[in-house]
């Protein structure tokens, strides 16, 4: 009887041995799930994300691509109009995209950028570049404002025409290299006051890569007067 006492007893902790491992073997798969859950959704974000960025890639390497592939570099954000239309000298009528004759009037460039109502050599690192303006009255000149629209800080040298026909230079070296998307305005004061209705702005186009544009330029007198231009040239631009 005894025996039989001990038996069930012990059949009994078995039992109950049995239910505790099963309850925790439950909890335990169950916890396991539960973290591989949070764990599946944590790496599928994470994929997610890596997915976006190879597409940001993916989309720059063949921007660049296509930059790279076109070697005689173009314009990119507009077509310039009526290009192919070279004009020796301009003084008046319709104006080209990136034409010289932009160079003229007011500045009506909006912000800095490849945007046609500035000049544009016709290549964008081909060296030694001019702009060369008319202004419709001779004043005595204190200084000269240069607004560059894009890619600044290429101006070499600035030089004026007396009466005469004859050239003087009233400013060489190198302008502080500029943020190419910053609009600027570079100030030349003339060191000797000269009478003049001419000047020429030089551009080295190797300091600077890319486009060196040029929205207008003021002459500013001694008095404080000033003008823009009226007539203009250029060495080249990218509308010719
Ligand atoms: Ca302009």
């Amino acid at each position: 009887m005894i025996l039989i006492l001990v038996l069930v007893g012990t059949f009994w902790e078995i039992t109950r041995s049995f239910t505790y491992i099963e309850k925790r073997l439950f909890g335990t798969l169950d916890d396991l799930s539960e973290h591989s859950n949070n764990q599946f959704q944590a790496l599928a974000t994470d994929a997610e994300q890596l997915r976006r960025e190879l597409q940001d890639l993916r989309s720059e390497v063949t921007q660049l691509k296509q930059s790279a592939g076109n070697t005689t570099p173009r314009k990119r954000a507009e077509t310039p109009s009526r290009i192919g239309q070279r004009i020796a000298h301009w003084s008046g009528g319709p104006k080209r995209g990136w034409g010289h004759e932009q160079a003229t009037g007011e500045p009506d460039t909006p912000r800095a950028g490849d945007i046609q109502t500035a000049w544009a050599p016709k290549q964008p690192d081909a060296g030694e570049e001019w702009l060369k303006l008319d202004y419709e009255t001779p004043m005595t000149l204190g200084q000269i404002n240069v607004i560059e629209s894009y890619n600044p800080g290429a101006i070499s040298k600035m030089t004026v025409f007396l009466e005469d026909g004859q050239e003087i230079i009233v400013w060489e070296g190198t302008t502080t290299v500029q943020r190419p998307d910053e609009l600027v305005i570079s100030k030349f004061p003339v060191p000797e006051p000269t009478t003049v209705k001419t000047l020429k702005v030089y551009l080295d186009t190797r300091r600077v890569s890319g486009w060196n544009e040029i929205d207008a330029v003021q002459m500013i007198a001694i008095n404080g007067d000033s003008q823009w231009a009226i007539g203009s040239s250029a060495s080249s631009s990218y509308s010719d």
